[in-house]
């Protein structure tokens, strides 16, 4: 055989291989989402390996894709999980063309990291490794058959040379029907996935919210300033931020949905579902959620109109009391269906404040994103310490005995909301022309409120701004300050002041363990009028 004829075999062998390897895979992928379809959708090996990496990223890298990339970040998660899935089945391709055994026993062992990734997962059961073992298997099966009709013992009668057993077209053909039959597979994956959960999806569409027994009083005109450019005053339920660790949105069967209240100190444990809880007199209170991780000008923090029942009552008819009253318990962890816990203080959770068991968003239904069919929010504190959604479990303990979800990657037990301001406009891309500029935004104090709001112009002298009406002390506020802005380049700084009168920090911290601190601050260049005479 000549030099180049064994270069092209051997570059059609690779190539050959990798084809093989990544149908195979393919296959694989899909099998188990059909499989996930009957375990459940977390279960799916890209979101079980997905959810493992989501459970065991330092701090430090979450923080920073959440800067980069911020809700993209699921999206990215899943591509690179299927770039590197993709690579190694190639790879396992290549190698079952050299070395059957090899090929097959790797692509095979990424199930068992699908298989074992599920099992790490909080509430994982046994039946979560069941999607990924049967997608390895397949995957290996898939890749044997496809290898042996590449490479098999040539057929009687096969005219000689070559390393093919079958021809070009026909190896073809074969991986264009398994790649067919693997899209069909999918597919049916897909759709018997939202047959399970049609039934959450009808509870919400049939959920008749009642009307509220303590109305919020409507939103004061004067609350939304109507700046062009600034953020609403309530934050409409499809841009409401979202975070969370769920690479799959759970979605809950109201009608088979229970909550149960448990722990230390709880003479009367109660368990009951959600026709229970809507029986009970509800609560309608404006409340602004912010997330930790926001970071000084960050966009996680909305205001809500939230429909809910107090918790602090259900607390007390379960014989809670808070420490200061002699209760044993100083921390309330809340676990949901998937596996979350989060932490708050029992003494902030019933010191008076709307804590609120939440059913209801804006006038509808919590959507699916946001915590269906029951979440806590709590005005004042942090999400990740009080906001937890798709709620299951309310467990009495301490803080000594418990850390929760967050609390063991880095973040702190305790807390409560520090004071920050946002400009909103002028946007820093933005270049405004010299004369009258409206430099207009929203501060937030949950629960002290906010008495004022100060700007000020290339670290200038701090000019008070003009606040929308308060809508209570558990939303943010907006604000506005007309600039006279000179041409040239100009830093603008916001620093707000609650309702105890404590100034917010000019202190940059970031913003592990509790949150951060600092003034937002925006640089922007103001253009001069264009001159007709000299
Ligand atoms: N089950 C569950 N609840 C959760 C979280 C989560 O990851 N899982 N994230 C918390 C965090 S960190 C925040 S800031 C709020 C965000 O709520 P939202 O997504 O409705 O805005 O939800 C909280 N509740
Ligand atoms: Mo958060």
């Amino acid at each position: 055989m000549t030099r180049v004829k064994a270069d092209q075999g051997r570059r059609r062998r690779i190539l050959g291989g990798a084809v093989c390897g990544l149908v195979a895979a393919c296959a694989g992928l899909a099998l188990a989402e059909l499989a996930s379809a009957a375990v459940r959708p977390e279960s799916s090996p890209i979101a079980a390996v997905g959810g493992a990496v989501v459970d065991r990223t330092p701090v430090g890298v979450k923080e920073w894709a959440i800067r980069e990339f911020g809700t993209a970040d699921k999206l990215l998660l899943a591509l690179g999980i299927i770039v590197v899935l993709g690579a190694v089945a190639a790879l396992a391709g290549v190698l079952a063309v050299r070395h059957l055994p090899a090929g097959i026993a790797l692509a095979g062992g990424f199930g068992l990291v699908g298989a074992l990734a599920a099992l790490s997962r909080p509430e994982a059961t046994w039946r979560d490794a069941l999607p990924s073992l049967v997608g390895g298997l397949a995957a290996a099966g898939v890749l044997y058959l496809l290898v042996r009709a590449l490479t098999g013992p040539r057929p009687v009668g096969a005219p000689p040379g070559g390393a093919w057993s079958m021809d070009r077209r026909g190896f073809g053909r074969l991986v264009a029907a398994t790649l067919a039959a693997s899209a069909g597979i999918g597919y049916a994956g897909r759709r018997l996935g939202a047959y399970g959960s049609a039934g959450a999806t009808a509870s919400r569409a049939d959920l008749v919210l009642p009307e509220p027994a303590v109305p919020a009083p409507p939103v004061p005109p004067g609350a939304d300033l109507r700046v062009p450019g600034i953020s609403r005053f309530i934050t409409p339920n499809r841009d409401f931020y979202r975070v969370d660790t769920a690479l799959v949105v759970p979605r809950v069967d109201a009608d088979t949905w229970r909550l149960r209240i448990h722990g230390d100190g709880v003479s009367h444990p109660l368990e009951f579902g959600l026709r229970d809880l809507l029986a009970r007199p509800l609560v309608e209170h404006d409340i602004t959620l912010c997330c930790v991780s926001n970071e000084v000008g960050g966009p996680y923090a909305g205001n809500a109109r939230w429909l809910g029942v107090r918790l602090a009552d259900l607390l007390r008819e379960a014989g809670v009391r808070p420490p200061s009253q002699g209760g044993p318990a100083d921390q309330l962890v809340a676990r949901s269906v998937d596996g979350m816990t989060i932490g708050s203080p029992v003494e902030t959770v019933m010191d008076g404040r709307d804590a609120l068991l939440a059913v209801g968003m804006n006038g509808e239904p919590l959507p699916f994103a946001h915590g269906f069919p029951v979440r806590m929010v709590v005005p004042g504190l942090y999400g990740y310490v009080s906001a937890c959604k798709w709620l299951r479990e309310l467990q009495l303990t301490t803080f000594a005995a418990y850390d929760a979800y967050w609390v063991r990657r880095s973040w702190a037990q305790q807390a409560p909301v520090k004071t920050q301001s946002r400009i909103d406009t002028p946007r820093p891309s933005a270049e405004p022309e010299e004369g009258r500029v409206a430099v207009a935004g929203v501060a937030w104090a949950q629960h002290r409120g906010i008495s004022r709001v100060e700007v000020r112009v290339d670290a200038g002298p701090w000019h008070e701004a003009r606040l929308g009406a308060a809508d209570g002390n558990d939303t943010w506020r907006q604000w506005v300050w007309e600039w006279e802005a000179a041409p040239g380049r100009h830093t603008l700084e916001v620093r707000a002041t609650d309702g105890t009168g404590a100034v917010q920090t000019g202190v940059r911290t970031g913003t592990v363990p509790d949150g951060a601190t600092g003034w937002h601050s925006v640089s922007v260049r103001v253009r001069s009028h264009s001159r007709i005479t000299p």
